[in-house]
């Protein structure tokens, strides 16, 4: 009953938690992150096996955040989870060169999905506090952003670990969330 009212509440004031996917390979950061957002403080993590779920606030809005498991056995799983999602934060380490065609066709396939059409993207070029980390434009190129057609999308230099990159990400999304429609 408690939810039935909470719900109409939220469908008259607007008050709905928008979702949020943090997707990427096993070791970007997506952990890290979601507890940065959260509870503002580095966390020590271990691989992700399954997923995280918190609500996180951000300037009277709340979003509920997923944190999906990277590692290439579970990535078959990210799918189950598309669904009503408002946006997703895709993460890059940025050190991670080898890898980075890897994710960069996870990406691909992850946004050919139907029910990830409308879901805007944040590109996070992750670790940027790290020696030879590639820079935003790089990982850019690297995923072939500019070739990405009919997506609102826009890539973050982060770091997890220093807390950088993190508010101008929110305040973006929250901008391109009211503007949306
Ligand atoms: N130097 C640096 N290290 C980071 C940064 N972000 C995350 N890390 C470290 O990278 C490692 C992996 O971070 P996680 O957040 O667990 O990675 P994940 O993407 O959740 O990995 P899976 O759960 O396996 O998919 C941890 O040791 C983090 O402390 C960053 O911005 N800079
Ligand atoms: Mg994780």
């Amino acid at each position: 009953m408690g939810n039935f009212f909470s719900n109409i509440f939220n469908s008259l004031f607007g008050q709905k938690e928008l979702r949020i996917l943090i997707l990427g390979l096993d070791g970007a950061g997506k952990t890290t992150i979601l507890y940065r957002l959260q509870v503002g403080e580095v966390v020590t993590t271990i691989p992700t096996i399954g997923f995280n779920v918190e609500t996180v606030s951000y300037k009277n809005l709340k979003f509920q955040v997923w944190d999906l498991g990277g590692q290439t056995s579970i990535r078959p799983y990210w799918r189950c989870y598309y669904s009503n999602t408002d946006a997703i934060i895709y993460v890059v380490d940025s050190v991670d060169k080898e890898r980075i065609g890897i994710s960069k066709n996870e990406m691909v396939s992850m946004l050919e999905e139907e029910e990830l059409k409308k879901a805007m993207l944040l590109v996070f070029a992750n670790k940027q506090d790290m020696e030879g980390a590639m820079s935003p434009t790089e990982v850019a190129k690297e995923l072939g952003l500019a070739a990405l057609r009919e997506r609102k999308w826009q890539i973050f230099k982060t770091s997890a670990v220093k807390g950088t990159g993190l508010d101008e990400a929110m305040e973006w999304l929250v901008e391109a969330l009211k503007s949306r429609q």
